[in-house]
Order: structure tokens, then C-alpha cells, then sequence
């Protein structure tokens, strides 16, 4: 299935908005982290300035994101991983909500005590965690619940390679298979779990071929490219919806950032994440957006406009939210 022109343009759109959230939460997060610390003989102050802890951004994966999500609607379910925002904006998630999250104030998805990698968004289905591997039992559960109540609905885990080699993943691919769960798993491989290659944790090159071993379809998309990613998942959702059961898909991905804001990347050849750059998703969907007529200097000129009012009225919103009063510490951490 191709994406009609509307898709074509949903998918673009989103794609610039993420990239532009992320590229503002990376100047945002090293605000008072660096370097008035270095002189306390510290290098990096995690815990500093207004945004405190891991950030973990996902520049490049844009396309595994629109890609999967332009099939779904507000009912069907999406957990992410702890490299959340990508999904999250894509699945329409309330972005002042969440900025305000990881800002830590209690304007935030979980009143700010959840942090960047655990934003909770259920009007429109949307979860994540710091753990790895989690997302897709979890997922299976979402998609168990839509069966029970007889709805189309599906659900879908986002991991990375690094998690397809936990056990919790090849447990719910066991149970989702073996229930015909709607549940779709997308398995992003940007190479890399944190400094460690694929190739040195992984005993197959493909994860899609794993599948097999579970009685699904396993499909590999090769390119990084938001219309392939599209015409895999729009198969796999189908399928869900039809109650055919689970789709495995992996992507080659590319991670351009650190595994983390602060990594020195050491383990990372030289000049690898350049070399990825020259591959950038976004302008090539824009040039097929031309291409077709849908796309000129003018639209593109003030959809990016539009853009960044909306990402600078997010982190306006987070700024000035008030953060939680210490009382509120004990409240809502198990129920509520
Ligand atoms: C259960 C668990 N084990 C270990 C970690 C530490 N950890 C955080 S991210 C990560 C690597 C994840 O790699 P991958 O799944 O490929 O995702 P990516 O970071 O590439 O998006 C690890 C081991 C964790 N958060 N949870
Ligand atoms: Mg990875």
C-alpha cells in the first residue's frame, strides 16, 4: 500500500517537527550542565540545569516513527523505548504536556516525576520505559486488551536491536503468535546498543528472520526511508486489524547522535555520523514531496514556520510550569 499525497505530507511534517524538537532539547539539556561545573572539576553535571538526567534523541529514526504510525488512529496503542520522543510526536502525543515532563514540572505528562524516557500520554494510548525489552510484553498486553473487547484495534512496540536479544521479546513474540495478538513489533537497528555493534551481540543478521522461529511474518526494511517503512507497517497493520495475529519488522536505521547527550562516542568510527547525514530522510521526502507537485519553496517555507511555533509555545509552556510542590513526592507514584 502507498501513501496517498495527505500521508506523504503527515509523514514530512512530523519528520521536520521531531528533528526540530530534538535539535532544541539538545541545546536546551546542556543548559547549566556545562561548563561552570568543569571548573568544580566535574565534566558533565547530569543532574544540572533545567532538564536533569539521561537524554537519549533519536536523529535520523524520524522514518521508523511516521512511517508506522501514519496507519494508526487515536485507539490503537503505542509503547515506546528510552528513546521515546520520535514515537511520542508521531503518535500525537500533547507536546506541551510533555515538555513540561522533562522539565520536571507538574504540568508534565506524570506531573514530573516521570523525566524524558517515561511519558505517559493516555488520551492517545501512548507509554514508554527505561527498561529494555519491555515494550513489547507490554505491547501484547494493549493488543490483549483490544481483543478482549472484540475492537480492531492495535498496538504496537517500538525496540531497539540491542533489546531484541532480551527475553522478555522472544517471550511475547511466543505469546502474541501463539494468541494472535494485533500486535505489531518494530524493531529499529541503528547499530549500535549504546557502544556495542550488532554484530558483537547479535548471533543473526537479520531480526526479522527471527520471526520464523515464532509462526509470524518477519519483514526487513532495508533503507531508511519513511515510505518503506510505511508500506511494511501499512501491511502489518492490516493484518492486525483482520485479526491475522503479529508482524515482526525490523529498519535500518541510522542513530546520528551519541547514544546519549554527553557520550564521546569513542567507539564510533570517525566521521561515521557525517557519512549517515549525507542519507537524511527528511530533505529526501521533501524532494519526492516536490516531485509530485505537493511541496514548493512557499508551503515548505510555512509548514516550518508552524513547526517552530508549536515547538517554541512546548518549551515556553515547560519553562514556565511550575514544578511540583514537595508534598505531591509520595502522590500518584503507584495509583491515581
Ligand atoms: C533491562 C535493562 N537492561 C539494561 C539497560 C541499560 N541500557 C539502556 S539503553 C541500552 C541499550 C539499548 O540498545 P537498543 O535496544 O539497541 O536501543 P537504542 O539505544 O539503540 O535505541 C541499555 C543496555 C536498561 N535500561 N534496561
Ligand atoms: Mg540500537
Amino acid at each position: 500500500m502507498d501513501p496517498t499525497s495527505e500521508q506523504l505530507l503527515w509523514m514530512y511534517e512530523k519528520m521536520v517537527e521531531i528533528r526540530e524538537y530534538e535539535e532544541t532539547m539538545a541545546k536546551v539539556y546542556l543548559e547549566g550542565k556545562l561548563p561552570p561545573k568543569i571548573q568544580k572539576g566535574l565534566a558533565f553535571d547530569i543532574g544540572g540545569g533545567p532538564v536533569p538526567g539521561e537524554m537519549h534523541l533519536a536523529a535520523g529514526q524520524e522514518p521508523v516513527a511516521v512511517g508506522v504510525c501514519a496507519h494508526l488512529r487515536t485507539e490503537d496503542s503505542v509503547v515506546g523505548a528510552h528513546r521515546p520522543h520520535h514515537f511520542a510526536i508521531a503518535k500525537n502525543v500533547d507536546l506541551n504536556a510533555m515538555t513540561a515532563e522533562m522539565f520536571g514540572k507538574a504540568t508534565g505528562l506524570g506531573r514530573g516525576k516521570g523525566g524524558h524516557m517515561h511519558l505517559f500520554d493516555p488520551a492517545v494510548k501512548f507509554s514508554c520505559s527505561g527498561i529494555v525489552g519491555a515494550s513489547a510484553p507490554q505491547a501484547c498486553g494493549a493488543a490483549l486488551a483490544a481483543k478482549k473487547l472484540g475492537k480492531d484495534w492495535v498496538a504496537i512496540g517500538f525496540f531497539g536491536e540491542g533489546a531484541a536479544n532480551q527475553g522478555a521479546f522472544h517471550e511475547a513474540l511466543n505469546l502474541a503468535s501463539l494468541w494472535k495478538l494485533p500486535v505489531i513489533f518494530v524493531c529499529e537497528d541503528n547499530k549500535y546498543g549504546i557502544s556495542v555493534e550488532k554484530q558483537d551481540s547479535t548471533s543473526i543478521e537479520s531480526n526479522a528472520d527471527r520471526a520464523a522461529g515464532y509462526g509470524m511474518p518477519g519483514v526487513l526494511v532495508e533503507t531508511n526511508d519513511a515510505v518503506a517503512v510505511f508500506r511494511a507497517a501499512g501491511e502489518a497493520v492490516a493484518r492486525a486489524r483482520r485479526g491475522e495475529g503479529p508482524t515482526l519488522i525490523e529498519v535500518k536505521t541510522d542513530r546520528y547522535l551519541g547514544h546519549f547527550q554527553g557520550d564521546p562516542e569513542t567507539y564510533r568510527p570517525k566521521g561515521e555520523a557525517q557519512e549517515l547525514r549525507t542519507h537524511d530522510p527528511i530533505p529526501a521526502l521533501g524532494a519526492l514531496l516536490r516531485s509530485r507537485d505537493l511541496l514548493d519553496d512557499t508551503s515548505d517555507a510555512s509548514l516550518r514556520k508552524a513547526v517552530s511555533e508549536r515547538i517554541e509555545a512546548a518549551y515556553a509552556f515547560g519553562r514556565n510550569s511550575p514544578y511540583p510542590e514537595p508534598s505531591e513526592a509520595l502522590l500518584h507514584v503507584f495509583a491515581d
